[in-house]
């Protein structure tokens, strides 16, 4: 059975950028409930926390670095088969490879600075929420 509910974040080059409204409209207007929002940040040690699945990657003291770098928004979304459509959203990693019309497309300034963040399972969209939200702070 799939999921129906995911986890994301509006990186930090997209909210320094002043897209996290028209980002958030995007999401909304593809039919995803917003079920929990947090305007926040991340220490380095959360941020690594977070990324720890990365930790042997070359790039993960760079990605560490990034996403401390900058207030981020984190956010629970429900839809159905919410992992997989919310992926189809944001496009492919790399904005250079993402479909037309996807959030990473128009947003994201590189690889690294990808503007959005995605859950790859249901079971990391409930870690990954977790992390951020409280029981009380979803609704
Ligand atoms: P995605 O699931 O599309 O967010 O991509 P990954 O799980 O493969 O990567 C997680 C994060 O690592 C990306 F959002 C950005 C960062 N990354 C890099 O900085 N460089 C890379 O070559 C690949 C990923």
């Amino acid at each position: 059975m799939t999921g129906n509910r995911t986890f994301t974040m509006i990186k930090p080059e997209a909210v320094a950028a002043g897209s996290m409204g028209k980002i958030m409209d995007m999401i909304i207007d593809n039919g995803f409930k917003v079920v929990a929002l947090k305007y926040t940040r991340l220490s380095r040690q959360e941020a690594g926390e977070f990324y720890a699945v990365h930790k042997e990657r070359p790039f993960y003291g760079e990605l560490v670095d990034y996403m401390a770098s900058g207030p981020i928004i984190a956010a629970i979304l429900e839809k159905d088969n919410a992992v997989a459509v919310f992926r189809e959203l944001i496009g492919a990693t790399d904005p250079a490879q993402a479909a037309e019309g996807t959030i990473r497309k128009r947003f994201a300034e590189s690889k690294a600075k990808n503007a959005v963040h995605g859950s790859d399972s249901d079971a990391n969209a409930e870690i990954e929420g977790s992390y951020f939200f409280s029981g009380r702070e979803r609704f």
